[in-house]
């Protein structure tokens, strides 16, 4: 999930200190790293010294059609295909048994020792090397008593990102529409979880971490089915970011890729694609926000795509973001432009940041279309008396099943609350609920988007949501 810089964010970075891109920590202290050989290092979780909580979240929004089904939605039916718990080389869990075609087994079944496999660990880039002293360490550990079992849940996320998504490579076609596709993805995530979130404080526990994105074309991001609303059937030429979150206890993995069925949008892709390993190559402690932003701009702007026979250079998108990632905060503060800016702030040791791009043929800036994406609590809400009692109620639905992470109204209509909107209406004028609005190139543009998760270590940096497909 992108975030949305505020207009001309970019262009006044320098005069203007309380953009988001650098809310806080500027040459915050660098903190060091913590690793332990069998890389299970520790991970600071990033929320003691910086939670200023500024929620200066960059809008987001959604938007669309689609009608609400129901769960289950196995689309095509496949053979089984063996991947039971997909492990990575270091992974150290084992398999009893295989997932199912659609997934369906909870992965605790497949990893019964409850250990989950390691992302891929990288080798900071030398100049950001950050070094640790054996106090600091200490020092890391008595601080974060829970960081072993934070890692775990964050794997057992990022694991199940990447079942959900062979999945989605392998079923999802032209023909089908976006309703069955976010549903397909959804009922994927919750079973493997083994929460369903139809009780309250269940989907708090495990979830989906933000409405799945199915944005097409010059929709760049936001865009997921509503009910109600006409469905979107995916078409051959079409171009689809598919972009979902996972969560367990607050640890949202945020990773995406971008479908399709026609090759000739094969260099596009490759563009998004080199874009995002350059993000994620430059990333590390110390690592500045300006140097990964201009690496970023030089690998997407390096290729051209010929579609119909016109030739585009591919432009990276100036006003959609990386992020950094809190407990159940998707946007934590911290933003990675895929443009070239001054910015000085750094990535600090224990934080962990969404590292996306988005490429795109069009003017390379994103205009908020029509519909809702989705509501997200803001984490500074004021508390306030609500003189609508149906804005009273959505609000305790809302704390008891998603706190601050953002949700569509499909996951609204699955718990069987209806007519919410005026409710909701009244929780986004009150400031209560931020609403996000779907992000549109210009017609008849193409995006395209990869993104994942990145867990700063000094000692080697985890892309945790890595898998054989990107
Ligand atoms: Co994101």
């Amino acid at each position: 999930m992108g975030s949305k810089t505020y207009e001309g964010e970019l262009h006044h970075e320098d005069a203007n200190n309380s953009v988001p891109t650098k809310s806080n920590a500027v040459g915050g202290k660098p903190r060091g790293a913590t690793l332990l050989e069998d890389g299970d290092g520790d991970f600071d979780s990033g929320d003691d010294d910086d939670e200023d909580g500024d929620g200066k979240n960059p809008s987001m929004a959604g938007l669309t059609p689609a009608e609400n089904d129901g769960l289950e939605k196995p689309k095509n039916k496949k053979k089984k295909k063996k991947r039971g718990g997909k492990k990575k080389k270091t992974g150290s869990g084992t398999s009893a048994t295989q997932q199912s075609f659609p997934p369906r087994v909870p992965l605790s079944q497949l990893f019964p020792d409850g250990k989950y496999p390691q992302g891929q660990i990288v080798e900071p880039k030398d100049d950001n090397l950050s070094r640790t002293t054996g106090e600091e360490l200490r020092y890391l550990a008595r601080g974060h008593i829970a960081n072993d079992e934070v890692l775990n849940d964050y794997r057992k996320a990022a694991e199940i990102h990447r079942q959900v998504r062979h999945w989605v490579h392998k079923s999802v076609k032209p023909g089908q529409s976006l309703t069955d596709i976010a549903n397909g993805i959804e009922d994927g995530v919750r079973a493997l979880l083994g929460h369903q979130g139809l009780e309250p404080g269940d989907s708090l526990k495990g979830g989906m971490g933000f409405p799945t994105g199915l944005a097409l074309n010059s929709c760049a991001a936001h865009f997921t089915p509503n009910p109600g609303q006409p469905d979107v059937i995916l078409q051959q030429k079409d171009v689809m970011k598919v972009d979902f979150g996972v969560h367990v206890n607050g640890w949202i993995v945020d990773s995406a890729f971008t479908m399709t069925f026609d090759p000739v949008y094969d260099n596009l892709l490759a563009a998004v694609k080199d874009a995002t390993n350059t993000g994620l190559k430059y990333s590390g402690v110390d690592a500045r926000v300006s140097d990964i932003s201009a690496a970023i701009q030089e690998a997407m702007e390096s290729y051209e795509v010929e579609i119909n026979k016109k030739v585009y250079p591919v432009k990276a998108i100036r006003n959609i973001t990386g992020h950094n990632i809190k407990p159940y905060i998707i946007h934590g503060g911290k933003s990675i432009p895929f443009v070239k800016t001054n910015d000085p702030t750094k990535m600090e040791e224990g934080e962990v940041f969404a590292i996306e791009t988005f490429g795109t043929t069009g003017k390379g800036y994103l205009d908020d279309g029509a519909g809702v994406y989705g509501y997200g609590k803001n984490p500074d809400a004021p508390s306030m008396h609500l003189p609508l009692a149906s804005a009273r109620s959505l609000l305790k639905t809302i704390n008891q099943n998603f706190g601050t992470i953002v949700f569509c109204r499909r996951y609204l209509d699955r718990l069987g609350l209806d007519k919410y909107l005026l409710g909701m209406n009244s929780l986004v004028s009150n400031g209560i609920v931020d609403m996000y609005h779907p992000l549109n190139d210009i017609k008849g543009s193409y995006t395209a988007q990869f993104e994942h998760t990145i867990l700063i270590k000094g000692s080697g940096n985890e892309i945790i949501s890595r898998g054989d497909d990107y």
